[in-house]
């Protein structure tokens, strides 16, 4: 009896480009799981912005498009509209890092989810701009120590980090969002729910839906990835609680 195989939304014999422990392919397997169940593999198209979820187009096979650094939801819009106008309704959404989503970008994060764009934004939040050596970034915990706080962020300084779903819940034109982690099975599969909930929503047409999944980082925090997952457990997901923000489906 066959218990696993791979999503067919995964490409063949792509090589795994992320640092040892990364969440990132767990995250794209799941969303890559959710596009096969919902059978949309040849009506999706992703976009990815700069930072580490770029490599999406790696492995993820469907129609991918890169963003500029912080543009992804600006990019989807056009992407989005442009198919609605020729009659597609194609399923899009981002992929992006927290840095992406939430300081360079949080301007076209934010005005879509007002315009209740119907889209769909992922946001990977490794808590520090990844990809360019683990700078603080919008997310990063007050105390956490990054190659450009490296006293810890200080409110002085720093200034506080931002709590991107709460932001994205207030926003009328939002149908759902939720807060989700990776650091073990009953997560994983929430996660998986979660991701599927907001494909689900824009596929009705309901407005914008947003899932922030919190993920390691274990090269830029300096932790192995045991331990980056034991830290999302016990110290991200006290100032970052997990759980669905906003579901007007249910409301
Ligand atoms: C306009 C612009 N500014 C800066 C950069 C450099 N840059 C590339 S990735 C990145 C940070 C990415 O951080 P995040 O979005 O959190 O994603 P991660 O790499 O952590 O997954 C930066 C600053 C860029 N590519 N374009």
């Amino acid at each position: 009896m066959q218990t696993y195989a791979k999503p067919k939304s995964i490409k063949e014999n792509s090589s795994f480009t992320f640092c040892s422990g990364c969440d990132h392919g767990l995250a794209i397997k799941l969303v890559a799981q959710v596009i096969d169940e919902l059978n949309i593999q040849r009506d999706t198209i992703a976009v990815s912005s700069s930072g580490c979820s770029v490599f999406l187009y790696d492995f993820l096979d469907v129609d991918c498009v890169e963003a500029p650094h912080g543009r992804a939801c600006a990019v989807a819009t056009g992407v989005k509209r442009a198919h609605r106008a020729k009659g597609n309704n194609k399923i899009v959404f981002t992929y992006q890092g927290d840095g992406d989503f939430a300081s360079i970008g949080l301007g076209e994060s934010i005005h879509s989810a007002l315009r209740g764009e119907n889209i769909t934004a992922i946001c990977i939040n490794n808590t520090n701009y990844g990809m360019t050596g683990g700078q603080l970034g919008p997310t990063t915990p007050m105390g956490q120590i990054t190659a450009t706080s490296p006293l810890g962020r200080n409110k002085e300084y720093h200034g506080f980090p931002i709590q991107t779903v709460q932001h994205i819940a207030i926003c009328e034109g939002t149908c759902f969002c939720a807060r989700v982690a990776l650091y073990d099975i009953k997560n994983i599969y929430n996660a998986k729910k979660q991701i599927k909930k907001a494909f689900e929503y824009q596929q009705k047409g309901l407005g914008f839906s947003f899932v922030e999944i919190l993920s390691s980082c274990p090269t830029n925090w300096k932790l192995s990835p045991i331990d980056s997952h034991k830290k999302i457990e016990e110290e991200l997901t006290k100032i970052y609680p997990l759980g669905v923000y906003k579901d007007i489906d249910h409301e």
